[in-house]
C-alpha cells in the first residue's frame, strides 16, 4: 500500500515512498496537555524512508474510531502506530493486546460512560499488537529511556481504537501492522500530582522516534 496520496501536503511525497499513520489523542480528564499530542507535533516529517501521516484523535468511543477507518481507508498506509497517555506509568509501554471490551468509570471527552461493553459481538476477544514490539523495545533502549512491553492498554479509548484498528485491517485483509504505544505524563503534568512518574517531552520524542525507525525497517 502507501501509493499515492491525493491529499494536500502529502501530494509531492507520491508513489515510493513508504506511509505511517501515527495517531495521539486530545487531552482528557481534566489534564490540558496530553504527552501523545505533543510528541507527535515534534515527530520529523519522515523516519527511516517513511512519511509520517499525524492525525490527534479525539478522546470518544464513539468519534475515534470513526474518524481513525475512515484515515486508514483514505491515507492507505503501509503501518498505524497509536499514541496515547497512561498516566501514572514511568515507562513507554508499546501495548502487546488490544481487547474486545470498554470499560471504564470514567467519561470519555463526550460524557459517556462504558460499562462491560463489548466493542464487536461477533469479534474476538483480542488482537495482539502486530508491531514488530522488540525490535521497537530494542531501539528505544538505545536511548535509555524507561521503556516495558505492556500487557494491558486498559479498556479506555485507546484500547477502544486499538481494537477497532486490528480488527478493520483483519477484516480487510489489509495485512498491515498495527498498534498502540502509550506514554507517561510530561513533568508538568505530575506537579501537583504526589509521587506521579513523568518522562521528559525530549526524552518520549527520541523514544517514540526510534519506535518509528523499528517500524519503519520491519517492512
Ligand atoms: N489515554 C486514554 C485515552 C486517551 C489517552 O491518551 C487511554 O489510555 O485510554
Amino acid at each position: 500500500m502507501g501509493a499515492v496520496l491525493a491529499h494536500g501536503s502529502f501530494f509531492c511525497y507520491l508513489i515510493c515512498m513508504k506511509i505511517i499513520l501515527i495517531t495521539a489523542f486530545e487531552p482528557f480528564g481534566g489534564e490540558r496537555i496530553n504527552p501523545a499530542q505533543a510528541v507527535l507535533e515534534r515527530l520529523p516529517e519522515a523516519i527511516s524512508g517513511a512519511v509520517l501521516y499525524r492525525s490527534v484523535l479525539p478522546v470518544s468511543y464513539r468519534k475515534s474510531a470513526a474518524l481513525l477507518l475512515e484515515q486508514i481507508e483514505r491515507v492507505r498506509p503501509d503501518a498505524v502506530v497509536m499514541l496515547g497517555q497512561a498516566g501514572g506509568r514511568a515507562k513507554i509501554t508499546p501495548e502487546r493486546i488490544a481487547v474486545n471490551l470498554d470499560h471504564c468509570e470514567a467519561c470519555d471527552n463526550d460524557g459517556e460512560q462504558r460499562i462491560d461493553s463489548v466493542i464487536h459481538p461477533e469479534g474476538p476477544a483480542a488482537y495482539f499488537s502486530t508491531l514488530p514490539v522488540h525490535a521497537m523495545l530494542q531501539e528505544m533502549r538505545k536511548y535509555e529511556v524507561g521503556c516495558a512491553m505492556s500487557a494491558s492498554a486498559g479498556a479506555f479509548v485507546c484500547n477502544h481504537v486499538s481494537y477497532e484498528a486490528l480488527h478493520y485491517i483483519s477484516r480487510m485483509g489489509y495485512g498491515i501492522p498495527a498498534g498502540f504505544i502509550h506514554l507517561p505524563y510530561l513533568p508538568e503534568q505530575a506537579e501537583g500530582k504526589p509521587g506521579a512518574a513523568s518522562m521528559p517531552l525530549s526524552a518520549m520524542v527520541h523514544a517514540v522516534q526510534a519506535a518509528l525507525a523499528a517500524v519503519a525497517d520491519s517492512f
